[in-house]
């Protein structure tokens, strides 16, 4: 699937023709029974000078989100060896950067890389646009994937950032590819954008020339003091069809039910991995809002029939 035509009409097809459909496809591509989880880690938050309408972390705003430098390599490995211990099997480390500055920060954050795949762990870092040298560089320190979210549809985009341009992360996801790092690239729901646009975000993934092989579902967690803080839950079933869509556009791709889950049932839940979804982040907190908590979690996965992992 690539053209907007098509998406639209996967999208609207009777709820179960769309999830038994999109069903067989993961089937056919996947494990369903692989479910995979991420840990998720901010080595460095606040004080970001982009003006991200969804973000805590703006310094644009006036959010009780407190700044924190970037973590040491040490604190970093301890919670990377004790989200494995927990059961995950990818550590996602995320900074409040526009673009990481060459120095001594970068090479930080390129030892993190080195200690996270010391533990046999998948490594994913977001840290903003990247020069190709730096995305050269994080390719070499073994990082797994590159976290760039393309977030909305182009003709939305303007209204939910303007400090950078939809070119930009463009160019950014073709300095990752360009350096053999996997993509991976989704958007958030609930931002005020309309079903096309959630649908035309997915046409732009889909046409890239090395299409995401993560594609991470987001719901807005809406955060104080943000100009989107009073914006209204994404509705389930709209989630689970742009799920099943994401799942039959990108067959092979992790399709990843992200920030949101704390205000989903189990069952919601359910449908979104009988849709598509093969990945959750893990943990009490995203980067900075809640997640659901470990044993609520482990909860789901025994009630799924699926491994809970060591803990
Ligand atoms: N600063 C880097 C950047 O924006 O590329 C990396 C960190 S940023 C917090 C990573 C992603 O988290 C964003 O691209 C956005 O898709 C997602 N995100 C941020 N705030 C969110 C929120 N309130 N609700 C849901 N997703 C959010
Ligand atoms: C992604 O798509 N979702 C994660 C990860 N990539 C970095 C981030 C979600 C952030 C949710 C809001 C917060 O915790 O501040
Ligand atoms: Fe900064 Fe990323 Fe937040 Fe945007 S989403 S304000 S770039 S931390």
């Amino acid at each position: 699937m690539k053209t907007l035509a098509e998406f639209r009409a996967a999208y609207g097809l009777p709820l179960p023709d769309l999830i038994l459909r999109a069903a067989a496809v993961h089937r056919e591509h996947r494990d369903y029974a692989d479910v995979q989880r991420c840990a998720l880690l901010s080595i460095k938050t606040g004080g970001c000078p982009e003006d991200c309408g969804y973000c805590s972390q703006s310094a644009h705003y006036d959010t009780p989100v407190p700044r924190h430098p970037l973590m040491t390599v040490g604190e970093v490995r301890e919670r990377a060896e004790q989200a494995k211990a927990a059961g995950a099997t990818r550590f996602c480390m995320g900074a409040a950067w526009r673009s990481p500055k060459d120095g001594p920060e970068f090479d930080a954050v390129l030892e993190m890389v080195r200690a996270v795949r010391g533990l046999g762990m998948e490594a994913c870092v977001t840290l903003g646009m990247l020069t190709p040298d730096q995305a050269r560089r994080l390719a070499a320190a073994g990082l797994t994937a590159y976290n760039h979210n393309l977030d909305t549809s182009r003709r939305f985009y303007p209204q939910v950032v303007t400090t950078r341009t939809y070119d930009d992360r463009l160019e950014t996801l073709r300095a990752v590819s360009a350096a053999g790092i996997s993509v991976c690239s989704g958007g958030i729901l609930g931002m005020g954008e309309t079903v096309e646009d959630r649908l035309m975000m997915l046409v732009e993934l889909a046409n890239l020339a090395t299409p995401p092989e993560s594609v991470p579902i987001n719901c807005l967690m809406p955060a104080a003091g943000t100009p989107l803080q009073m914006a209204p839950p994404v509705d389930s079933i709209e989630l689970v069809r742009l799920i099943a869509v994401a799942r039959l556009a990108f067959p092979t791709a992790r399709v990843r039910l992200s920030a949101g889950r704390d205000r989903m049932s189990r069952e919601l839940q359910v449908l979104c991995f009988l849709a598509g979804a093969d990945s959750v982040f893990f943990g009490e907190k995203l980067l900075t809002a809640p997640n659901p908590g470990a044993s609520a979690d482990a909860d789901l996965f025994r009630a799924m029939g699926l491994p809970v992992g060591s803990r």
